[in-house]
């Protein structure tokens, strides 16, 4: 019987063939390695270089222990012996290091050693040392729920363990047993510093130890059998869904941290010395030997045809042409199916007795659940009976179980992390609730550095098809931490859609249109007007009704003053807006409804016909979203102002707790009104 990385019986890497097969990934890997550095120095297109020397062992047999393209894999940059034995092309991770148009790992958007190959299942990794664990966590919690017997690698360094993403990853797959290998190919170095200003205790093992369930190793990553057997038995449980594993390999690091970097600043002579000593290539060359796998001229022979390729590798790699820069701002979202919206719903009118927006926002998931058996709900307080701190879950768990509907621990960044994830994975929709828009900080790096990119970052090989509900905004006496207004920031970051509904016929609409849509959609959900009914209640949409995004609406049309707003200010301003008509001044009231994409046109339209803007909002002014609008207006409808373009929006500070010091700081509709007012003057 011949054995296979997909035996059970007997692992692969124990058997010659295995064996052997490892050498000539560690023997590949240490020959790319030496290529690079060497066109590094020629800058050929790039001249950034991680060496890979002295990790390749554990790399090259985690790859062998499981099944790429089955399995997943998120290998971190000195992991080039994984990436290669996974099945890397190995002129692409050249021309990766060349900035050359390649047609994975980023096709230049990345520095290289960035891998990403979507038929692999390796998802793009980013420079963030640390933040793929709770992705490979969410790839693992997706296949859990599709039933299927496949395992998530994910590797790192031991400076990335002191990030608290790793710990919450490794209470996550604890907790929810879930079949992912985290491997640390720990070196003891982070650039300059050692374990001993790193890690208290100066054992990773050690602090692991108080997650149950989770198996942990620590071993020489250099020791062929020893790293062999840890793998193949680790690899086995992830797939018997017995649980998560942690390796801990110890390995040298042979060369400096990079390209721009400089051991003898910081390691001594004999430091360096005694870490070639455990080289892991002579080692297992001595051992392949030994074992009888090849004697010495079969060795010779190989490493000649191994010398071949890579260099065979590298011219293909150097005739690979440059990005094209005309390409460069392209694919930033990932295309989505046309929304339409049918006329009859264009007023869906005001109802006192209709439906509030928590309700809609309920009926809404509850319909796209029932729809699609991948749309999936978690985040803190949302499961059971409690159905979330405003209720917008409510009945969820009852009507789709536990599985679709789950609490998670009290972890923002655990709680997008594993909805990135889960997003790569076998179709699923992750819609994920951050408690309060406040608390989207804790997990903000997910947010920012990790998901808006992805999509770019790789090039249009993966997106992320899920929604981030926060519930945002004051006036309800919430103070600095319950109270925030969080849309600009996120408006800065190119790559996530930002909607932002003003009552509940659109907030139904357009949560079921952002759950379809491939992209990233943070929903902004405004607390003070959840159960608003003024305005905000509305007739029920149809369970067919979906409203594109990225399209603002007339909410009142008028000729002599434009208002535009987003959640509460669209409020007010319909408020004010109604009274001043009685009193002949006529203004156009828009409710843009989706910042980004930012509906400029009919913004431009509204002002061309006006001539004069009012922008309210209540984040404060300084660098607020109303800033960019103005912009925009002035650039485009310079010619056809008669006004300055005016703003309202909070004061600069954090929102207070007191009602009188919030409602002071807060925008308040007579200020609106009083804006209006003097611009209805020139
Ligand atoms: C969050 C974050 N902080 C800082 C850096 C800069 N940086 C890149 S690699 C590195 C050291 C990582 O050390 P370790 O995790 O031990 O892996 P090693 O490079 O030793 O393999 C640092 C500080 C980064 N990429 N990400």
């Amino acid at each position: 019987m011949t054995s296979s990385p997909l035996s059970l019986e007997e692992p692969f890497l124990l058997t010659k063939e295995g064996m052997l097969k490892a050498f000539e990934i560690l023997y590949l890997s240490r020959l790319m390695d030496e290529k690079m550095e060497k066109l590094a120095k020629q800058n050929k297109g790039g001249a950034f270089h991680l060496s890979t020397q002295g990790h390749e062992m554990i790399g090259a047999l985690a790859a062998l222990s499981l099944r790429p393209g089955v399995d997943w894999g998120f290998p971190y940059y000195r992991d080039r012996a994984f990436a290669i034995g996974w099945g890397c092309s190995l002129s692409d991770l050249i021309g990766a290091l060349l900035a050359r148009a390649v047609p994975h790992h980023s096709g230049g958007r990345m520095m290289p050693d960035h891998f990403s190959h979507k038929s692999l299942r390796l998802p793009c990794q980013s420079s963030v040392v640390g933040s793929q664990f709770l992705q490979a966590v969410g790839v693992a919690k997706a296949i859990q729920l599709a039933g299927k017997d496949e395992v998530v690698y994910v590797s790192a360094g031991d400076g990335a363990t002191s990030q608290g993403d790793f710990h919450e990853a490794l209470n996550f797959a604890a907790l929810h047993r879930l079949s992912v290998l985290f491997v640390i190919q720990d070196n003891e170095w982070a650039i300059s510093v050692p374990s001993s200003e790193q890690t208290a205790g100066g054992s990773i093992a050690e602090r692991a130890k108080g997650f149950a369930g989770l198996s942990i190793h620590e071993i020489d990553g250099c020791h062929y059998s020893q790293a062999a057997s840890v793998l193949s038995e680790a690899s086995l449980r992830a797939r018997r869904g017995e649980g998560p594993s942690l390796i801990i390999a110890k390995v040298p690091r042979i060369g400096p941290h990079s390209s721009s970097d400089d051991p003898a600043k910081y390691k001594t002579e004999e430091m360096i010395a005694k870490e070639k000593g455990r080289d892991p290539l002579p080692r297992i060359e001595a051992f392949v030997i030994e074992e009888g796998v090849v004697v010495q001229e079969e060795m010779e022979a190989l490493k000649r045809t191994l010398c071949e390729r890579i260099e065979e590798a590298a011219r293909l790699a150097d005739a690979l042409p440059f990005p094209d820069p005309s390409t460069a701002a392209a694919r930033l979202f990932c295309q989505s199916e046309e929304v339409v919206e049918s006329p009859e719903e264009e007023r869906l009118s005001f109802s006192s007795e209709g439906i509030v927006m928590v309700d809609a926002l309920n009926r809404a998931l509850h319909e796209e659940m029932a729809l699609d058996e991948r749309v999936v709900v978690f985040g803190q307080d949302v499961a059971r009976r409690k159905g979330g701190v405003f209720r917008v879950t409510h009945e969820l768990t009852e009507r789709y179980g536990t599985e679709r509907c789950f609490n998670t621990p009290l972890a923002e960044s655990t709680i997008v992390g594993l909805a990135l994830g889960m997003s790569l994975a076998h179709g699923f929709k992750p819609v994920a609730e951050i408690q309060f828009a406040d608390y989207m900080w804790t997990g903000i790096n997910q947010i920012v550095n990790e998901l808006s990119s992805i999509h770019y970052r790789s090039n249009g090989e993966w997106n992320c098809p899920l929604v981030i509900r926060m519930p945002c905004g004051g006036y309800i006496q919430g103070g600095p931490y319950h109270s925030q207004s969080v849309e600009s920031f996120l408006a800065h970051c190119p790559g996530l859609k930002i909607v932002f509904p003003s009552h509940a016929a659109d907030a139904k609409r357009l949560l079921k249109a952002a759950i379809r849509d491939p992209n990233p959609v943070i929903f902004l959900e405004h607390k003070a007007l959840y159960r608003q009914r003024f305005f905000c209640a509305r007739e029920e949409p149809p369970s067919h009704a979906l409203l594109p995004l990225g399209k603002a609406q007339v909410v009142l049309p008028g000729s002599d003053v434009t208002l535009i707003g987003w959640g509460m200010t669209v409020v007010m301003g319909y408020e004010v807006a109604q009274r001043l008509a009685k009193e002949g001044i006529s203004v156009e009231l828009i409710d843009l409804r989706t910042l980004v994409p930012f509906d400029k046109e009919s913004v431009l339209a509204s002002v061309r016909k006006t001539g004069k803007v009012l922008i309210a909002h209540e984040a404060p002014l300084f660098g607020g979203f109303g800033a960019e609008v103005a912009a925009q207006i002035a650039e485009e409808c310079f010619s056809y102002l008669d006004a300055p373009i005016k703003r309202v929006g909070a004061k600069e500070c954090a929102v207070p707790y007191s009602k009188v010091l919030e409602e002071a700081v807060l925008p308040q509709a007579q200020e609106i009104e009083k804006a209006l007012r003097e611009l209805a003057q020139f």
